[in-house]
Parts: C-alpha cells; structure tokens; sequence
C-alpha cells in the first residue's frame, strides 16, 4: 500500500517535471525585469525587411513546404525563385527611413516597448553583423552608404530614447546560412537539410555563427532587455511537445540543438537580467510566453504576451486588410484583463515609412489611452475578468476598472449594467468625464445612468470603483 502510494507520487512528479508549461527565472534580476515589462501592457512589434520590398509574406516563400498561407510565383521554378528573392538585399534603399517618427507615433499610441526583427528565417541581417555578407551594410544594398544604414541600431537608439524597453527579435533558424541550409542538398522545409549525426561539425559551425551573432547583437546595440527567438522547431528533439507537432511540419530524427545554456550565460553577462524568449521551448530560457495571432481563453499563471498583426500579414503587404481601433482596443483590454501584454505589428513601407491606415489606428488608440491608460499600466487581473462586455482591472493600490467595450454600430443606451464586478464601491466615476455619475446597487450588479454628452467616448466607457 505504501510502496504504491510512492510509485503514484514518484510518477506524478516525473510527469509534472516533464508537462511543465512555466519555468520561472532564478536570477532575481530576471524576475525583477520581468515585472517590470508586465506592467508596460502594450508594445510595438515590426517586421522589416527585405520581403518588404515585394511586399509578400515573410522569408516563408523560400522554403519548399506547400502551405495555403504561402503564396508562391508561379511562372518561376524553385531554384529561380529563391534565387529573386535571395537577391532582393541588392533593392533595399529605405530612403525615408526615421525611426524617431516611428518611436514617435508609438508613444503617443500608449506603447511602451519595441520588438523589432534584427533577423528573419531568410538570415538577412538588418544589422551590421561580421560574420555574414547578407546584411544592409554590405555594399551590394543601396542603403549601405547611407549614414542610418546600420538599422537595428538606429531603431534601438529611437525607441530607448523615447523611454521604451527594447526588444531583439531573431530567427534560430536562417535560410541563406550554409550550415543550416547546405547548398549540397534540397532545402523540402523549414529544418536544417542535413544530418546532423552524421555532419556534426557543420551544426557545430552554425551554432558558433549563431552565438557569435547573438554576442554582436549584445555588446554593440546598447541596452537590450528582451531577446525574442523565434523559430521554435531549432530545438532538442527531447523538448518536442504537442504544439510542435501541430504545425505540421517534419520532425527531423535529429537535435537541432542551438545550446541555450550557452547563449544565455553569454547574453546575461553583456545584458544583466535579460529577459529571454525561447518561443514554445517551455523552460528557463522562455522567460514569458507568446501566443501568435491569437489570445488565451482564460487569465494564464506565468507571464504572457499576444504577438498579433494589426493587418493580416507581420510585414508590409499593399492593401493588406488592417483591424479597424475599436477592434484593437478591445483586444488590449481584453489581454490586459487576462493578465497579459499585446504585442501589437506593423509592417513599415519599403522606403521606410509607415503605412497611412497603421498611423491612423495608432493614434486613434493614443487618443483613447489619453483617458483611460490609468485602467490599462501596472495593473493586474481580477475575477471574474470579464462579464458580458464588461472587463476588470485592478490598480496596485486597490482600485478596481470596469471597461464597458462599446459596439460602434449599436446605439448606447443611458442606463447601462455592470454585472458582477470584484467588489461593491463606495465610489464611481467614469474616466474622461467630470460630473458625478449616478449609479446604483442592484442585486451583485450595478446600474448605471449616462450622463448626457459623452459621445467623445469611444471604444470603451471605463468606470473607476473605490
Ligand atoms: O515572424 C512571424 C512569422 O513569420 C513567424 N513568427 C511570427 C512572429 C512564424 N513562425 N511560424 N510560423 C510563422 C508558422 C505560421 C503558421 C501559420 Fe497560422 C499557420 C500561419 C497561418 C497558418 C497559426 C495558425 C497562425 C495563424 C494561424
């Protein structure tokens, strides 16, 4: 009896040590910087590169999966296409490129850190990197010569002196390597097209790139707080999980292991207390989680991020099909009452600019943060989250926010409910609006009446409760 009461606990913990979704970070500098990001709420995430300039999905179109997603050119064969977009580096000329612009609109849109890709899968680097060619310095891009050619660093400078936490996007794996795609072989998908039991030296040269990278990307950029890492099929094969398996591409029969254990320690010695993002690698080194392109169900209990494009597609797309600012604001607000920080894309324009609707949006969403950003920073969630159209916040200090999510196309009526928030006040006002509001208890639920000339509220109506 008692040896089989041992058994079940010794398994139950094996399973849990393996079913981990969360590692919280032991470095204190770690959590302390982690905390402080949660409490920012809302970034600015860019995709920028040179699948910009074509204005088509990014770097995907160059490995040989067949996706619905993946739009190809049919009138070239795959040898040739490649080679097109391979040589799209000799196009890049951003010659209205100003990031102080960029940094600009998104502090006046409320966002308060920027993610911006310093690499994408197709290995161009945006940054003046010594171990490869393939980047925007090199002579064989127009923009080399100008004096911001060194992008990563103009980006990072813009946005830190505007106060923003600066984050590094970087692709595990990249495309236009030759030890992760080994011109000798095919290049079928995403993995690296080799054996790497049988060529270890080859993996090993691209691990030493990869860290050597990532050491430039560290010591020479200024103050870096989050390093992003995408590309979650680089990985060991051990930490394979379900949603690895979901994206239906093949599991190769070997490690890609990039050696985390020794990025990290790097990394953290040139940038005390970094936060680090191994996308679905659960573990230490994913120091918060990201859902793409969608957002959790429910509150999740370790620190998250939704990474969302504010079109259809992460880079610039011609008459892509933007979210309309309600839209955005609620899906903020929805993140927020969940505990969670959105990450929000725009893909810039080939000369550098930002696409008309994107600026439009943000600052409609800055107009609306103006009012009512006490309800969104440093706040936590509270149960019962949401009810109906109603989301709960809770400030440090014990206030609670009722956000009413207002339906553009339905004609608000004076008396509106709140049903069931965290607690009873004593007192309630509505943000943005001066007079006393009348308002009442009923039942678990509170009436409240309109005060007549608030249709300058928009997206959302934010109660404050003390
Ligand atoms: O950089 C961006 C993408 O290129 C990259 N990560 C973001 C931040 C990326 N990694 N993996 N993928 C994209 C795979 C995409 C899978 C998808 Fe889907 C399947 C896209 C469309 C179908 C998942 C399901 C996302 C939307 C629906």
């Amino acid at each position: 009896m008692k040896n089989s009461l041992l058994f079940l606990i010794f398994i139950a913990l094996w399973f849990n040590c393996f079913s981990q979704t969360y590692t919280p970070p032991s470095d204190p500098k770690v959590t302390a910087n982690l905390a402080q990001w949660g409490d920012k709420k809302f970034g600015l995430f860019m995709h920028w590169g040179i699948y910009s300039i074509p204005g088509i999905v990014e770097s995907w179109s160059i490995n040989s999966e067949d996706a619905d997603w993946i739009p190809r050119d049919s009138t070239k064969n795959y040898d040739e296409y490649k080679k097109w977009y391979f040589d799209l580096n000799k196009q890049f000329n951003p010659v209205k490129f100003d990031p102080t612009i960029w940094a600009n609109y998104a502090k006046k849109a409320g966002m308060r850190y920027v993610v911006f890709t310093t690499k994408h899968h197709d290995g161009f680097s945006m940054f003046d990197t010594k171990q490869s060619d393939y980047k925007v310095t090199n002579a064989a891009v127009p923009f080399s010569l100008h004096p911001k050619a060194n992008i990563v660093k103009e980006v990072f400078t813009a946005f830190r002196d505007q106060g923003f936490m600066i984050g590094a996007y970087f692709s595990k794996p990249d495309w236009h390597n030759e030890n992760y795609w080994w011109p000798r072989y095919a290049t079928p998908d995403r993995n690296n097209n080799y054996d790497i039991r049988l060529h270890p030296q080859r993996w090993k040269n691209f691990k030493q790139f990869t860290y050597n990278q990532l050491e430039e990307l560290m010591t020479d950029y200024g103050k870096v707080d989050i390093l992003w890492l995408d590309g979650g099929w680089v990985r060991p094969k051990a930490t394979v999980n379900a949603e690895v398996l979901s994206w239906g591409a093949p599991i190769p029969a070997w490690d890609q292991d990039i050696d985390m254990p020794n990025i990290s320690k790097m990394a953290r010695a040139k940038q005390p207390g970094l936060i680090m993002v191994d996308r679905t690698v659960h573990g230490e080194y994913e120091n918060y989680q990201t859902p793409e392109q969608k957002v959790p169900e429910k509150p999740l209990d370790y620190p998250w991020e939704t990474c969302m494009t504010m079109g259809n597609a992460w880079g610039y797309v011609p008459n892509d099909n933007y979210k309309s600012t309600n839209t955005l604001i609620h899906l903020l607000v929805d993140i927020v009452a969940k505990g969670g920080n959105f990450l929000l894309n725009i893909g810039p324009k080939p000369d550098g600019t930002l696409p008309e609707p994107a600026l439009q949006r943000l600052t409609e969403i800055g107009a609306w943060m103006d009012i009512n950003k006490e309800a969104i920073y440093a706040t936590q969630p509270i149960a019962p989250y949401k009810t109906d159209n109603v989301c709960f916040t809770r400030s440090k200090n014990g206030s609670i926010y009722a956000l009413y999510l207002l339906d553009e196309k339905i004609k608000l009526s004076s008396k509106i409910t709140i049903k069931s928030p965290p607690k009873m006040p004593k007192k309630l006002t509505l943000l943005g609006v001066k007079s006393t509001i009348k308002w009442r208890k009923l039942g678990d639920n509170l009436e409240v009446i309109l005060p007549v000339g608030i249709r300058y509220l928009k997206h959302a109506l934010v109660f404050k409760l003390d």
